[in-house]
């Protein structure tokens, strides 16, 4: 192919698609229909052709507040002026403490200590790190095996794919961490097809990591990661004890429960997080996107006093753990997330997925009757459409879903044939009836 095959100009100043090697992006379909955004003001993208498209994913599962916000717009913009960057390695700036105490207060104690990272990749990289030191800390270094479980996601490090269980993510890239076992994932379609909020069926999954810890000997296990909800997967929402069950298991063990929020942190089910929600705490909280709502990279993984306790030993003039990154804490990421935190609280967006999740339900639900459709699922503001693959072409037919939805005006994603849905939380109940009845006509519509 010649260098200017892909020439199309979609938005002015953009005249070659080639050099951009785009990610989880079917590139040469991309690059021969371009989607481009090139504005976004609360539920809204604007697109280079001019029109406006709903927002019904919170760009990635991110941008919580909505677009454009004018608190975090204006926070950004005086921080790259006043102090653009300064290393968080043996130095520090006002912002990155007040966001740390600001963030320990927001989590259920005892989670109480905060690690900057600068995404959900990094903050889980970063958790199963502590994990791992810390057992060696407290005198238990023979624990060094971690379990995750099939279809989840913890990002694309290599210790996220390592834990994850998403086939894709993991068959092309080596043999990645040794030493790593999986749970069962939940989703169960025979028993739970359209089960609003927490399946009724499902919790004896978590026996299984009693199995687990028969064969490789507790002594042998650091900590068991999960996604409280699993998102990107498709949305598989845990059933109802599952949760409980697994922290009971690890207590009983000595093997530390990691959970990873990255899409349920910061709002998404109606709580601040989901270890508020379900009632189960656990000793490591991955987070990252909602965190600035998209705004600016960063991420955070919370732990227990315990655990940070557990490395304030020795010289004090020696570093405790050997980790970080050059933008940890950066300046303009922290300055975006306080000016978010603000904007959450002065809305009280951090809970209002709690008033809306009925209406949303019923509306998700109501296209039970639409072609295609196997299963419907919800939580909070996430909701799930889980279509019948065409034989032999997996995938396509939720693929073609995306690509109706944004010509008719809404933006969703899709993974395998199941649509996902989590729309910034400043949804109105009219955008929650346009979400659906797009939707709606795009499931008519499609083959
Ligand atoms: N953990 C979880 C639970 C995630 O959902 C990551 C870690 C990695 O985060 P970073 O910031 O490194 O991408 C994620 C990311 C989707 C989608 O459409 C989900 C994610 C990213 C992009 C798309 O489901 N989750």
């Amino acid at each position: 192919m010649s260098k200017s095959a892909s020439t199309a100009a979609p938005v002015s100043g953009t005249n070659n698609l080639e050099a951009f090697w785009m990610p989880f992006t079917a590139n040469r379909q991309f690059k021969k229909n371009p989607r481009m955004f090139v504005g976004a003001k609360d539920m809204h993208y604007t697109t280079g052709d001019g029109r406006q498209v709903l927002d019904g994913t919170a760009g990635l599962w991110c941008c919580n507040a909505g677009h454009g916000r004018p608190k975090i717009v204006e926070a950004v913009q005086n921080q790259v002026a006043e102090l653009d960057y300064a290393p968080a390695f043996q130095m520090g700036h006002p912002k990155a403490f007040e966001l740390a105490a600001r963030l320990a207060a927001l989590m259920p104690a005892p989670l109480d200590h905060v690690f900057f990272t600068n995404s959900g990749s990094e903050s889980v990289d970063t958790a199963l790190k502590i994990a791992l030191a810390y057992q060696r800390a407290i005198g238990q270094g023979t624990r060094t095996r971690l379990i995750g479980r099939e279809r989840g996601y913890h990002g694309v490090g290599f210790g996220g794919i390592s834990v994850g269980g998403i086939v894709a993510n993991r068959r092309t890239f080596g043999t990645m961490l040794t030493g790593v076992d999986h749970l069962p994932h939940t989703h169960d379609i025979s028993r739970n097809a359209f089960t609003r909020g927490e399946p009724d069926h499902g919790a004896e999954y978590a026996e299984e990591l009693i199995r687990i810890i028969q064969l490789h000997d507790p002594s042998t296990i650091a900590a068991v990661i999960v996604e409280p909800v699993a998102g990107s997967t498709g949305v598989l929402i845990p059933p109802k004890g599952y949760l409980k069950r697994l922290r009971d298991i690890c207590d009983q063990h000595g093997i530390l429960l990691i959970f990873d929020e990255v899409i349920t942190g910061f709002g998404r089910l109606g709580t601040p997080f989901a270890t508020d929600f379900f009632g189960v705490t656990p000793d490591l909280v991955t987070t990252a996107k909602g965190i600035t709502s998209g705004v600016i990279p960063m991420g955070a993984v919370f732990c227990t006093s315990d655990i940070y306790q557990a490395f304030m030993t020795g010289p004090e003039h020696m570093i405790e753990l050997f980790h970080g990154y050059t933008y940890s804490a950066h300046p303009i990421a922290c300055a975006a997330a306080l000016a978010t935190l603000d904007t959450y609280e002065e809305e009280g967006l951090l809970t209002r997925a709690a008033e809306l999740s009925q209406y949303w339900e019923d509306a998700l639900h109501s296209l039970k009757d639409c072609p295609h459709v196997i299963d419907i699922r919800n939580l909070g503001l996430i909701g799930a459409i889980e279509l019948e693959p065409i034989a032999g072409e997996p995938t396509k037919r939720a693929f073609s879903a995306f690509l109706k939805a944004y010509e008719d005006g809404l933006m969703i994603r899709t993974t395998g044939d199941i649509i996902a849905l989590s729309p910034p939380l400043i949804i109105s109940k009219d955008q929650i009836d346009e979400l659906f009845s797009i939707l709606r006509s795009v499931l008519n519509a499609i083959d």
